[in-house]
Protein backbone atom coordinates (compact mmCIF):
# COMPACT_ATOMS: atom_id res chain seq x y z
CA UNK A 1 0.00 0.00 0.00
CA UNK A 2 1.36 3.02 -0.83
CA UNK A 3 1.67 6.08 1.13
CA UNK A 4 -0.99 7.99 -0.35
CA UNK A 5 -3.95 5.79 -0.02
CA UNK A 6 -2.81 5.55 3.41
CA UNK A 7 -5.38 7.50 5.44
CA UNK A 8 -4.74 10.34 7.94
CA UNK A 9 -4.70 12.23 11.33
CA UNK A 10 -7.80 14.40 11.52
CA UNK A 11 -6.30 17.85 12.89
CA UNK A 12 -7.82 21.08 13.31
CA UNK A 13 -10.73 19.95 11.59
CA UNK A 14 -8.33 18.50 8.68
CA UNK A 15 -7.00 15.06 7.89
CA UNK A 16 -3.80 15.63 7.00
CA UNK A 17 -0.38 13.08 6.81
CA UNK A 18 1.02 14.79 9.39
CA UNK A 19 4.79 15.25 9.70
CA UNK A 20 6.32 11.57 9.43
CA UNK A 21 7.19 9.38 6.56
CA UNK A 22 6.25 6.30 7.82
CA UNK A 23 3.13 4.71 7.80
CA UNK A 24 1.21 1.16 9.38
CA UNK A 25 -1.69 -1.05 8.59
CA UNK A 26 -4.55 -2.68 10.39
CA UNK A 27 -4.78 -5.91 10.40
CA UNK A 28 -7.41 -8.39 10.47
CA UNK A 29 -6.46 -11.06 13.05
CA UNK A 30 -8.56 -13.32 11.72
CA UNK A 31 -6.98 -13.79 8.50
CA UNK A 32 -3.65 -11.65 9.36
CA UNK A 33 -4.27 -9.69 6.10
CA UNK A 34 -3.63 -5.69 6.10
CA UNK A 35 -7.25 -3.69 6.30
CA UNK A 36 -5.93 -0.16 5.27
CA UNK A 37 -2.90 1.71 5.85
CA UNK A 38 -2.19 4.92 8.56
CA UNK A 39 -0.10 7.41 8.58
CA UNK A 40 2.27 7.06 11.81
CA UNK A 41 1.66 10.11 14.43
CA UNK A 42 4.94 12.22 15.24
CA UNK A 43 5.44 14.15 18.74
CA UNK A 44 5.27 17.06 15.83
CA UNK A 45 1.49 15.58 15.08
CA UNK A 46 0.60 15.69 18.64
CA UNK A 47 2.28 19.38 19.23
CA UNK A 48 -0.16 20.53 16.73
CA UNK A 49 -3.24 18.80 18.01
CA UNK A 50 -2.85 19.71 21.19
CA UNK A 51 -2.29 23.39 19.79
CA UNK A 52 -5.10 23.38 17.80
CA UNK A 53 -7.01 21.76 20.72
CA UNK A 54 -6.28 24.63 22.82
CA UNK A 55 -6.85 27.50 20.38
CA UNK A 56 -10.23 25.94 20.02
CA UNK A 57 -11.21 25.77 23.60
CA UNK A 58 -12.66 29.31 24.46
CA UNK A 59 -15.35 29.40 22.02
CA UNK A 60 -16.31 25.61 22.46
CA UNK A 61 -16.28 26.08 26.34
CA UNK A 62 -18.50 29.07 25.76
CA UNK A 63 -21.24 27.04 24.13
CA UNK A 64 -23.60 25.87 26.87
CA UNK A 65 -23.88 22.06 27.05
CA UNK A 66 -26.87 21.54 25.20
CA UNK A 67 -25.37 23.33 22.06
CA UNK A 68 -22.33 21.18 22.66
CA UNK A 69 -24.37 18.22 22.96
CA UNK A 70 -26.42 18.59 19.50
CA UNK A 71 -22.92 17.82 17.37
CA UNK A 72 -22.75 14.53 19.74
CA UNK A 73 -26.56 13.77 19.17
CA UNK A 74 -25.88 13.80 14.88
CA UNK A 75 -22.87 11.15 15.60
CA UNK A 76 -25.39 9.24 18.32
CA UNK A 77 -27.71 9.09 14.78
CA UNK A 78 -24.28 8.31 12.63
CA UNK A 79 -23.35 5.81 14.79
CA UNK A 80 -27.14 4.23 14.76
CA UNK A 81 -27.19 4.62 10.83
CA UNK A 82 -23.94 2.91 10.30
CA UNK A 83 -24.41 0.14 12.78
CA UNK A 84 -23.82 -2.69 10.65
CA UNK A 85 -21.12 -1.53 8.74
CA UNK A 86 -19.13 -0.22 12.15
CA UNK A 87 -20.54 -3.71 13.69
CA UNK A 88 -18.37 -5.71 10.89
CA UNK A 89 -15.31 -3.40 11.10
CA UNK A 90 -15.11 -4.13 14.73
CA UNK A 91 -14.92 -7.20 13.94
CA UNK A 92 -12.67 -7.95 11.12
CA UNK A 93 -10.43 -5.48 12.46
CA UNK A 94 -10.40 -6.58 16.58
CA UNK A 95 -11.51 -10.51 15.53
CA UNK A 96 -14.63 -10.12 18.04
CA UNK A 97 -17.52 -12.40 16.81
CA UNK A 98 -20.20 -10.19 15.12
CA UNK A 99 -22.48 -10.17 17.87
CA UNK A 100 -19.55 -8.59 20.00
CA UNK A 101 -18.70 -6.17 17.00
CA UNK A 102 -22.42 -4.91 17.06
CA UNK A 103 -22.63 -4.67 20.33
CA UNK A 104 -19.25 -2.43 20.59
CA UNK A 105 -21.08 0.08 18.24
CA UNK A 106 -24.52 -0.12 20.49
CA UNK A 107 -22.19 0.47 23.42
CA UNK A 108 -20.82 3.67 22.30
CA UNK A 109 -24.50 5.25 21.10
CA UNK A 110 -25.27 4.57 24.70
CA UNK A 111 -22.35 6.55 26.07
CA UNK A 112 -23.36 9.42 23.58
CA UNK A 113 -26.75 9.48 24.34
CA UNK A 114 -26.02 9.45 28.38
CA UNK A 115 -23.45 12.24 27.63
CA UNK A 116 -26.18 14.24 25.55
CA UNK A 117 -28.60 13.38 27.23
CA UNK A 118 -26.91 14.14 30.42
CA UNK A 119 -26.69 18.04 29.24
CA UNK A 120 -30.42 19.17 29.86
CA UNK A 121 -30.01 17.43 33.99
CA UNK A 122 -28.78 18.97 36.75
CA UNK A 123 -25.51 19.47 37.12
CA UNK A 124 -24.38 19.93 40.94
CA UNK A 125 -25.92 20.38 43.91
CA UNK A 126 -27.47 23.58 45.68
CA UNK A 127 -26.39 23.38 49.51
CA UNK A 128 -27.33 24.98 52.09
CA UNK A 129 -25.27 27.74 54.23
CA UNK A 130 -25.08 28.42 57.97
CA UNK A 131 -25.64 31.86 56.49
CA UNK A 132 -29.46 32.76 55.61
CA UNK A 133 -28.31 35.50 53.45
CA UNK A 134 -26.23 33.06 51.71
CA UNK A 135 -26.50 31.09 48.56
CA UNK A 136 -23.57 27.97 48.12
CA UNK A 137 -23.94 25.75 45.64
CA UNK A 138 -21.80 23.44 43.19
CA UNK A 139 -20.71 23.73 39.82
CA UNK A 140 -18.66 21.89 37.19
CA UNK A 141 -16.26 23.51 34.98
CA UNK A 142 -14.08 22.08 32.25
CA UNK A 143 -10.89 21.22 32.74
CA UNK A 144 -9.49 22.25 29.26
CA UNK A 145 -7.36 20.06 26.75
CA UNK A 146 -8.20 16.62 27.69
CA UNK A 147 -5.80 13.53 25.98
CA UNK A 148 -7.41 10.60 25.53
CA UNK A 149 -5.34 6.85 24.91
CA UNK A 150 -7.78 3.82 23.77
CA UNK A 151 -7.16 0.14 24.05
CA UNK A 152 -7.93 -1.98 20.56
CA UNK A 153 -10.91 -4.29 22.48
CA UNK A 154 -13.54 -2.07 22.22
CA UNK A 155 -12.35 -0.05 19.41
CA UNK A 156 -15.86 2.43 19.17
CA UNK A 157 -16.84 1.82 22.61
CA UNK A 158 -14.16 2.71 25.15
CA UNK A 159 -13.34 5.97 22.95
CA UNK A 160 -17.14 7.12 23.28
CA UNK A 161 -16.45 6.59 27.00
CA UNK A 162 -13.71 9.16 27.04
CA UNK A 163 -15.14 11.65 23.89
CA UNK A 164 -18.56 11.95 24.67
CA UNK A 165 -19.21 13.15 28.41
CA UNK A 166 -15.64 14.42 27.94
CA UNK A 167 -16.75 17.11 25.02
CA UNK A 168 -20.32 17.76 26.54
CA UNK A 169 -18.63 18.99 29.32
CA UNK A 170 -16.77 21.80 27.42
CA UNK A 171 -13.47 20.12 26.91
CA UNK A 172 -11.30 19.57 24.03
CA UNK A 173 -9.68 16.66 22.95
CA UNK A 174 -6.63 14.93 21.63
CA UNK A 175 -6.60 11.23 21.09
CA UNK A 176 -4.39 8.46 20.14
CA UNK A 177 -6.46 5.08 19.38
CA UNK A 178 -4.67 1.54 19.66
CA UNK A 179 -2.16 0.73 16.68
CA UNK A 180 -4.63 -2.05 16.25
CA UNK A 181 -7.66 -0.44 14.97
CA UNK A 182 -7.24 2.62 13.63
CA UNK A 183 -9.66 1.99 11.05
CA UNK A 184 -12.63 2.12 13.64
CA UNK A 185 -10.84 5.23 15.15
CA UNK A 186 -10.81 6.44 11.72
CA UNK A 187 -14.84 6.26 11.15
CA UNK A 188 -15.41 7.95 14.39
CA UNK A 189 -13.20 10.53 13.26
CA UNK A 190 -15.51 10.83 10.41
CA UNK A 191 -18.72 11.11 12.37
CA UNK A 192 -17.10 14.10 14.21
CA UNK A 193 -16.08 15.82 10.51
CA UNK A 194 -19.77 14.89 9.32
CA UNK A 195 -21.33 16.61 12.55
CA UNK A 196 -19.41 20.34 11.88
CA UNK A 197 -18.17 20.28 14.94
CA UNK A 198 -15.97 23.29 15.39
CA UNK A 199 -12.47 23.04 14.29
CA UNK A 200 -9.81 21.67 16.77
CA UNK A 201 -12.60 20.31 19.75
CA UNK A 202 -12.03 16.85 18.53
CA UNK A 203 -8.40 16.10 17.13
CA UNK A 204 -7.42 12.37 16.03
CA UNK A 205 -3.68 11.12 15.96
CA UNK A 206 -3.07 7.94 15.15
CA UNK A 207 0.10 6.12 15.97
CA UNK A 208 1.57 4.38 18.18
CA UNK A 209 2.82 4.58 22.31
CA UNK A 210 5.72 7.22 21.70
CA UNK A 211 2.20 9.25 20.31
CA UNK A 212 0.26 8.63 23.19
CA UNK A 213 3.37 9.59 25.53
CA UNK A 214 3.98 13.11 23.85
CA UNK A 215 0.12 13.50 24.86
CA UNK A 216 0.68 12.05 28.52
CA UNK A 217 3.85 14.47 28.77
CA UNK A 218 2.62 17.35 27.49
CA UNK A 219 2.04 20.71 29.63
CA UNK A 220 -0.96 21.76 27.89
CA UNK A 221 -2.91 18.46 29.10
CA UNK A 222 -4.63 18.94 31.99
CA UNK A 223 -6.35 15.13 32.34
CA UNK A 224 -5.21 12.01 30.60
CA UNK A 225 -7.70 9.27 30.59
CA UNK A 226 -6.35 5.85 29.50
CA UNK A 227 -8.18 2.48 29.56
CA UNK A 228 -5.71 -0.34 28.88
CA UNK A 229 -2.93 -2.40 30.25
CA UNK A 230 -1.68 -2.06 33.83
CA UNK A 231 1.41 -1.70 32.55
CA UNK A 232 0.79 1.31 30.51
CA UNK A 233 -1.21 2.69 33.11
CA UNK A 234 0.63 2.81 35.47
CA UNK A 235 3.62 4.37 34.20
CA UNK A 236 1.20 6.84 32.98
CA UNK A 237 -0.09 7.61 36.76
CA UNK A 238 3.37 7.53 37.94
CA UNK A 239 4.48 10.13 35.51
CA UNK A 240 1.44 12.58 35.79
CA UNK A 241 0.97 12.04 39.82
CA UNK A 242 4.08 14.20 40.13
CA UNK A 243 2.47 17.18 37.92
CA UNK A 244 0.46 19.27 40.46
CA UNK A 245 -3.26 20.02 39.04
CA UNK A 246 -3.02 17.49 36.52
CA UNK A 247 -4.54 14.09 36.60
CA UNK A 248 -4.63 10.74 34.83
CA UNK A 249 -7.61 8.86 35.16
CA UNK A 250 -6.69 5.39 34.29
CA UNK A 251 -8.78 2.15 33.92
CA UNK A 252 -6.57 -1.13 33.55
CA UNK A 253 -7.13 -4.95 34.02
CA UNK A 254 -8.05 -7.48 36.37
CA UNK A 255 -7.19 -10.97 37.69
CA UNK A 256 -11.09 -11.20 37.76
CA UNK A 257 -12.86 -14.21 39.35
CA UNK A 258 -16.23 -15.87 39.78
CA UNK A 259 -17.21 -17.23 42.85
CA UNK A 260 -19.34 -20.39 42.51
CA UNK A 261 -20.58 -21.47 46.45
CA UNK A 262 -22.01 -24.49 47.74
CA UNK A 263 -25.76 -22.97 47.35
CA UNK A 264 -25.12 -21.93 43.41
CA UNK A 265 -27.50 -22.99 41.00
CA UNK A 266 -24.96 -25.43 38.78
CA UNK A 267 -26.68 -24.05 35.37
CA UNK A 268 -26.62 -20.57 36.23
CA UNK A 269 -22.91 -21.06 37.66
CA UNK A 270 -21.73 -22.99 34.34
CA UNK A 271 -23.46 -20.10 31.87
CA UNK A 272 -21.61 -17.44 34.00
CA UNK A 273 -18.11 -19.01 33.93
CA UNK A 274 -18.63 -19.63 30.47
CA UNK A 275 -19.49 -16.29 29.25
CA UNK A 276 -16.77 -14.57 31.88
CA UNK A 277 -14.20 -16.67 30.29
CA UNK A 278 -14.86 -17.04 26.78
CA UNK A 279 -16.63 -14.16 25.56
CA UNK A 280 -14.09 -12.06 23.42
CA UNK A 281 -11.65 -14.92 24.17
CA UNK A 282 -10.53 -13.58 27.18
CA UNK A 283 -9.83 -10.15 26.04
CA UNK A 284 -12.20 -7.75 27.98
CA UNK A 285 -10.62 -6.72 31.28
CA UNK A 286 -13.28 -7.44 32.59
CA UNK A 287 -12.79 -11.29 31.58
CA UNK A 288 -12.57 -13.86 34.19
CA UNK A 289 -9.29 -16.14 34.24
CA UNK A 290 -10.45 -17.88 38.15
CA UNK A 291 -13.06 -19.84 38.82
CA UNK A 292 -13.30 -20.66 42.81
CA UNK A 293 -16.01 -23.48 43.60
CA UNK A 294 -16.49 -25.05 46.71
CA UNK A 295 -15.83 -28.65 47.25
CA UNK A 296 -19.44 -29.63 47.18
CA UNK A 297 -20.27 -29.18 43.79
CA UNK A 298 -16.33 -28.90 42.64
CA UNK A 299 -16.54 -32.43 40.68
CA UNK A 300 -20.00 -31.74 38.70
CA UNK A 301 -19.18 -27.96 37.78
CA UNK A 302 -15.84 -28.96 36.33
CA UNK A 303 -17.82 -31.90 34.14
CA UNK A 304 -19.99 -29.64 32.50
CA UNK A 305 -17.31 -26.25 32.16
CA UNK A 306 -14.76 -28.66 30.64
CA UNK A 307 -17.29 -30.62 28.50
CA UNK A 308 -18.14 -26.89 27.30
CA UNK A 309 -14.83 -25.74 26.88
CA UNK A 310 -13.54 -28.89 24.97
CA UNK A 311 -16.25 -27.76 22.53
CA UNK A 312 -16.75 -24.08 21.91
CA UNK A 313 -17.54 -22.92 18.85
CA UNK A 314 -13.94 -20.80 17.87
CA UNK A 315 -14.44 -20.05 14.37
CA UNK A 316 -14.65 -17.58 12.03
CA UNK A 317 -15.78 -14.47 13.88
CA UNK A 318 -18.04 -12.95 11.25
CA UNK A 319 -20.21 -16.33 10.94
CA UNK A 320 -22.87 -16.23 13.85
CA UNK A 321 -22.39 -19.47 14.76
CA UNK A 322 -19.05 -18.51 16.46
CA UNK A 323 -18.59 -18.30 20.05
CA UNK A 324 -14.68 -17.59 20.09
CA UNK A 325 -12.81 -15.25 17.39
CA UNK A 326 -9.22 -15.10 17.23
CA UNK A 327 -7.00 -13.58 20.22
CA UNK A 328 -5.54 -10.24 18.42
CA UNK A 329 -1.77 -11.08 17.42
CA UNK A 330 1.11 -12.75 17.75
CA UNK A 331 2.13 -11.21 20.83
CA UNK A 332 -0.87 -12.59 22.54
CA UNK A 333 -1.22 -16.02 21.13
CA UNK A 334 2.73 -15.95 22.78
CA UNK A 335 1.61 -14.52 26.05
CA UNK A 336 -0.98 -16.54 26.36
CA UNK A 337 1.03 -19.96 25.13
CA UNK A 338 3.79 -18.71 28.20
CA UNK A 339 1.48 -18.63 31.44
CA UNK A 340 0.13 -22.11 29.94
CA UNK A 341 3.65 -23.25 30.03
CA UNK A 342 3.65 -21.53 33.45
CA UNK A 343 0.69 -23.15 35.02
CA UNK A 344 2.15 -26.44 34.12
CA UNK A 345 5.01 -25.51 35.90
CA UNK A 346 3.67 -23.95 38.93
CA UNK A 347 1.52 -27.63 39.10
CA UNK A 348 -1.26 -27.29 36.87
CA UNK A 349 -3.86 -30.20 36.21
CA UNK A 350 -4.77 -29.59 32.55
CA UNK A 351 -8.12 -30.23 31.69
CA UNK A 352 -8.34 -28.88 28.43
CA UNK A 353 -5.82 -27.97 26.24
CA UNK A 354 -7.02 -26.44 22.87
CA UNK A 355 -4.22 -23.79 22.51
CA UNK A 356 -2.67 -25.41 19.52
CA UNK A 357 -5.92 -25.92 17.06
CA UNK A 358 -6.16 -28.73 14.67
CA UNK A 359 -5.58 -27.68 11.20
CA UNK A 360 -9.20 -28.99 10.44
CA UNK A 361 -10.54 -26.71 13.51
CA UNK A 362 -9.55 -23.19 11.59
CA UNK A 363 -11.47 -22.08 9.37
CA UNK A 364 -10.96 -22.48 5.35
CA UNK A 365 -8.67 -19.29 4.63
CA UNK A 366 -8.13 -17.75 8.01
CA UNK A 367 -4.57 -20.14 8.12
CA UNK A 368 -2.95 -16.69 9.29
CA UNK A 369 -5.44 -16.31 12.04
CA UNK A 370 -3.96 -15.81 15.69
CA UNK A 371 -5.97 -18.93 16.62
CA UNK A 372 -6.15 -20.47 20.00
CA UNK A 373 -8.59 -22.39 21.78
CA UNK A 374 -9.73 -22.47 25.85
CA UNK A 375 -6.55 -23.38 28.51
CA UNK A 376 -8.64 -24.86 31.21
CA UNK A 377 -6.47 -26.17 34.32
CA UNK A 378 -7.28 -27.06 38.20
CA UNK A 379 -4.19 -26.45 40.73
CA UNK A 380 -4.47 -26.84 44.10
CA UNK A 381 -4.73 -22.95 45.97
CA UNK A 382 -1.50 -21.34 46.77
CA UNK A 383 -2.52 -17.72 46.70
CA UNK A 384 1.25 -17.02 45.33
CA UNK A 385 1.43 -18.62 42.09
CA UNK A 386 1.97 -16.32 39.68
CA UNK A 387 -0.37 -18.46 36.66
CA UNK A 388 -3.72 -17.13 38.84
CA UNK A 389 -2.27 -13.68 40.08
CA UNK A 390 -0.84 -12.28 36.78
CA UNK A 391 -3.53 -10.94 33.87
CA UNK A 392 -3.30 -13.55 30.86
CA UNK A 393 -5.94 -11.44 28.48
CA UNK A 394 -7.15 -14.86 26.75
CA UNK A 395 -8.98 -17.94 27.43
CA UNK A 396 -6.44 -19.29 30.43
CA UNK A 397 -8.35 -20.09 32.97
CA UNK A 398 -7.67 -21.72 36.26
CA UNK A 399 -10.42 -23.96 38.21
CA UNK A 400 -9.96 -23.55 42.18
CA UNK A 401 -11.20 -25.61 44.86
CA UNK A 402 -12.27 -24.71 48.24
CA UNK A 403 -13.81 -25.92 51.07
CA UNK A 404 -15.39 -24.88 54.50
CA UNK A 405 -16.80 -21.32 54.79
CA UNK A 406 -17.22 -18.74 52.31
CA UNK A 407 -15.02 -16.33 54.32
CA UNK A 408 -12.75 -18.73 52.76
CA UNK A 409 -13.80 -17.90 48.73
CA UNK A 410 -14.08 -14.15 49.61
CA UNK A 411 -10.49 -14.72 50.80
CA UNK A 412 -8.87 -16.58 47.64
CA UNK A 413 -11.47 -13.90 45.50
CA UNK A 414 -9.32 -10.93 47.45
CA UNK A 415 -5.68 -12.42 47.39
CA UNK A 416 -4.88 -11.29 43.92
CA UNK A 417 -3.11 -7.26 43.66
CA UNK A 418 -5.77 -6.13 40.85
CA UNK A 419 -9.82 -5.23 41.78
CA UNK A 420 -11.80 -5.06 38.77
CA UNK A 421 -14.66 -7.68 38.00
CA UNK A 422 -16.25 -10.16 39.76
CA UNK A 423 -19.00 -12.55 40.28
CA UNK A 424 -20.92 -14.52 43.22
CA UNK A 425 -23.34 -17.69 41.95
CA UNK A 426 -25.31 -18.15 45.03
CA UNK A 427 -28.85 -18.79 45.97
CA UNK A 428 -27.90 -17.70 49.69
CA UNK A 429 -28.79 -13.44 50.10
CA UNK A 430 -26.12 -13.42 52.80
CA UNK A 431 -23.26 -15.18 50.78
CA UNK A 432 -24.40 -12.70 48.25
CA UNK A 433 -24.50 -9.73 50.53
CA UNK A 434 -21.36 -10.46 51.64
CA UNK A 435 -19.76 -10.70 48.43
CA UNK A 436 -21.39 -7.17 47.12
CA UNK A 437 -19.80 -5.72 50.61
CA UNK A 438 -16.47 -7.33 51.06
CA UNK A 439 -15.24 -7.94 47.17
CA UNK A 440 -12.39 -5.83 46.26
CA UNK A 441 -13.30 -4.44 43.10
CA UNK A 442 -15.65 -2.23 41.54
CA UNK A 443 -18.14 -3.90 39.37
CA UNK A 444 -19.90 -6.87 41.07
CA UNK A 445 -22.61 -9.20 40.34
CA UNK A 446 -24.90 -11.67 41.95
CA UNK A 447 -26.00 -14.92 39.79
CA UNK A 448 -24.61 -13.70 36.13
CA UNK A 449 -21.40 -13.23 33.94
CA UNK A 450 -18.48 -10.56 35.39
CA UNK A 451 -19.11 -8.90 32.04
CA UNK A 452 -21.41 -6.66 30.39
CA UNK A 453 -21.22 -3.34 32.30
CA UNK A 454 -23.98 -0.87 31.39
CA UNK A 455 -22.85 2.42 31.01
CA UNK A 456 -24.81 4.16 33.16
CA UNK A 457 -23.10 2.82 35.68
CA UNK A 458 -19.80 3.90 37.07
CA UNK A 459 -17.44 1.24 35.18
CA UNK A 460 -13.79 0.77 36.95
CA UNK A 461 -11.81 -0.72 39.74
CA UNK A 462 -9.89 -0.74 42.91
CA UNK A 463 -6.16 -1.46 43.66
CA UNK A 464 -4.14 -2.01 40.85
CA UNK A 465 -7.04 -2.19 37.86
CA UNK A 466 -7.28 1.99 38.29
CA UNK A 467 -8.98 4.59 39.89
CA UNK A 468 -12.53 3.84 38.01
CA UNK A 469 -12.83 7.23 36.37
CA UNK A 470 -12.08 6.79 32.49
CA UNK A 471 -15.16 5.18 31.95
CA UNK A 472 -19.27 5.29 32.22
CA UNK A 473 -20.62 7.84 33.77
CA UNK A 474 -18.46 8.74 36.08
CA UNK A 475 -15.80 10.10 33.50
CA UNK A 476 -17.64 13.74 34.34
CA UNK A 477 -15.29 13.82 37.55
CA UNK A 478 -12.28 13.25 35.72
CA UNK A 479 -12.87 15.81 33.30
CA UNK A 480 -14.53 18.94 35.35
CA UNK A 481 -13.56 20.65 38.07
CA UNK A 482 -15.97 21.74 40.57
CA UNK A 483 -16.09 24.86 42.12
CA UNK A 484 -18.06 25.97 45.67
CA UNK A 485 -19.80 29.06 45.09
CA UNK A 486 -21.43 31.08 47.55
CA UNK A 487 -23.01 34.23 47.22
CA UNK A 488 -23.63 36.77 49.71
CA UNK A 489 -27.47 38.45 49.12
CA UNK A 490 -26.66 40.92 52.32
CA UNK A 491 -25.05 44.12 52.21
CA UNK A 492 -23.35 42.98 55.61
CA UNK A 493 -20.66 40.13 55.49
CA UNK A 494 -21.59 37.60 58.30
CA UNK A 495 -19.05 34.37 58.16
CA UNK A 496 -19.68 30.60 58.60
CA UNK A 497 -18.25 28.68 61.75
CA UNK A 498 -19.20 31.78 63.96
CA UNK A 499 -16.38 33.99 62.51
CA UNK A 500 -16.28 37.43 63.80
CA UNK A 501 -16.44 39.48 60.70
CA UNK A 502 -15.18 43.00 62.63
CA UNK A 503 -13.12 44.51 61.58
CA UNK A 504 -10.96 45.82 64.56
CA UNK A 505 -8.31 48.45 64.95
CA UNK A 506 -6.08 50.19 67.48
CA UNK A 507 -8.18 53.39 66.82
C1 LIG B 1 -13.35 -4.19 28.90
O1 LIG B 1 -13.51 -5.18 29.59
O2 LIG B 1 -12.25 -3.97 28.38
O3 LIG B 1 -18.54 -4.59 30.95
C2 LIG B 1 -14.49 -3.28 28.68
C3 LIG B 1 -18.26 -5.00 29.82
C4 LIG B 1 -18.24 -4.01 28.67
C5 LIG B 1 -16.98 -3.21 28.66
C6 LIG B 1 -15.76 -4.02 28.83
N1 LIG B 1 -19.35 -3.13 28.78
O4 LIG B 1 -18.02 -6.18 29.60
Amino acid sequence: MSTDDSRRHYIDGEWTTGTGDETFTSQNPATGEALASFHRGTEDDVDRALAAAEDAYDEWRSLSHIDRAEYLWDIYHELRDRHEELGEIVTMECGKEISEGLADVTESWHMVEWAAGNARHPHGDVVPSEIASKDAYMRRKPKGVVGCITPWNFPVAIPFWHLAVTLVEGNTVVWKPAEQTPWCAHIIAEMFEDSGIPDGVFNLVQGYGDAGNAIVEDDRVETVLFTGSAEVGHKIASKVGGEPGKIAACEMGGKNAVVITEEADLDIAVHSAVMSSFKTTGQRCVSSERLIVHEDLYDEFKERFVDIASDIAVGDPLEEDTFMGPLIEDDQVEKFKRYNDLAREEGANVLVDRADLGAEEIPEGHEEGHWVGPFVYEIDYDEDLRCINEEVFGPHVALLKYSGDFDRALEMHNSVDYGLAGAIISEDYRQINQFRDEAEIGLAYGNLPCIGAEVHLPFGGVKKSGNGLPSGREVIEAVTERTAWTLNNSKDIEMAQGLSADIITDE
